[in-house]
């Protein structure tokens, strides 16, 4: 008789096994435009602008799934030359992203500003393709550094409703909003697959692109994060320059025994799908080189504390919830620590007590 043994972080098996999406989907074939369809249906209110809006992301995103499929081919590795606000080299791959996008969307009647990392400042949707009632804010490729070794990469983004009338010219003050006034955010993974995981306030959804046919399918519905899990994503090469709570807890969970596995692929969007899939926890501490942590507030960390917090997850500053900041300028910054509730708690509560870095 043999007995079910759990096997080894690491081991064959030893992760959850993912949110498997069920084969009635497939066959039932729910589309990505069904989905808008029928959301679009539950809120009148919107003006079918919301549905535009989001038929375009699926659009941008078809577009640039295509093209790093085939970056290899066409010469789309490596850098423009130009370095970005952020500071960093700017992919070829990361201009085509950013571009399609903001193409994708500027006309389309439904949008009176982007934000984009690439970008210094916001985009104005100028006034002859009317000025929308929505805000977008993305990282239009993140994880860029890995497009040449062909890791995984994706698009981040969030909604915002504006502040301002639409119609008149959008500004900062529409753009520069806490994250609990997000109504949609999502991302767009160009892995093995691509994959576009939406909320729109009503649970989080996985849909796969079949690219024979150019359609978004549900794949992944009402995806869920469990109150905890044993996996942790985290850069251990900046361990001495953590704070001695967060040092502290890392050893901890690597203790003999403690059952835990970590994966990090350097690219916060996979990262963060993988987590959501399988559970666990994601950390970008402060250190005390970046106080502020690397990662960005409006586009980055806001979007995935969104589906996080959708799925039954959490994400803090490693004191503060994530939703609850409000950034000063467009490329703000944030530590970062998001997945499986309770393990984000209890890492908070670690860092609160301490004062942060
Ligand atoms: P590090 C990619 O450049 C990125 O912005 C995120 O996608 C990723 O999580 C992070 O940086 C990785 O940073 O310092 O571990 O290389």
């Amino acid at each position: 008789m043999t007995t079910a043994t759990t096997p080894e972080p690491g081991q064959a098996g030893d992760e959850a096994a993912p949110s498997a999406p069920r084969l009635e989907q497939f066959e039932e074939g729910i589309t990505l435009d069904r989905f808008i369809t029928e959301t679009a249906n539950a809120h009148p209110e919107n003006k079918g602008k919301f549905s535009a809006l989001l038929r375009q992301v699926s659009l941008a995103s078809r577009l640039v799934s295509a093209r790093v499929n085939r970056a290899g081919l066409l010469g789309m590795f490596g850098g423009t030359g130009e370095v970005n606000v952020q500071g960093e080299y700017v992919q070829k791959l990361d201009e085509y992203a950013n571009t399609a996008f903001k193409r994708a969307l500027d006309h389309a009647g439904c949008v009176c500003a982007i934000a984009s990392e690439e970008d210094e400042e916001p985009y104005y949707v100028p006034e002859r393709f009317h000025s929308g009632r929505y805000v977008f804010a993305m990282d239009p490729l993140d994880g860029s550094s890995n497009i040449d070794v062909n890791a995984t990469i994706g698009t981040i983004f969030a909604v915002f409703r504006r502040k301002s009338p639409e119609g008149t010219p959008a500004d900062i003050d529409d753009i520069l909003r806490p994250g609990t006034e997000i109504v949609a955010a999502g991302y767009t993974i160009y892995g093995s697959g691509t994959m576009m995981v939406l909320s729109t306030g009503e649970g989080v959804h996985g849909f796969t692109l079949d690219p024979a046919v150019g359609e978004f399918f549900l794949s992944h519905p009402d995806i869920r994060l469990q109150p905890s899990a044993k996996l942790y994503s985290v850069n251990e090469g900046y361990a001495a320059s953590w704070t001695p709570a967060m040092r502290g807890w890392i050893e901890g969970i690597k203790m003999p025994g403690a059952g835990w596995a970590q994966r990090y692929i350097g690219s916060l969007v996979a990262d963060f799908h993988r987590n959501l899939l399988k559970g666990g926890i994601f950390l970008y501490p402060a250190t005390k080189k970046n106080p502020e942590g690397k990662l960005r507030l409006l586009y980055e960390a806001f979007p995935l504390a969104f589906l996080a917090e959708q799925a039954g997850g959490a994400a803090t500053d490693g004191r503060r919830r994530v939703l609850d900041l409000q950034p000063d300028q467009l490329h703000t910054r944030t530590p970062l620590i998001i997945g499986n509730k309770d393990n984000v708690d209890e890492v908070t509560r670690l860092l609160s007590a301490e004062g942060g870095p």
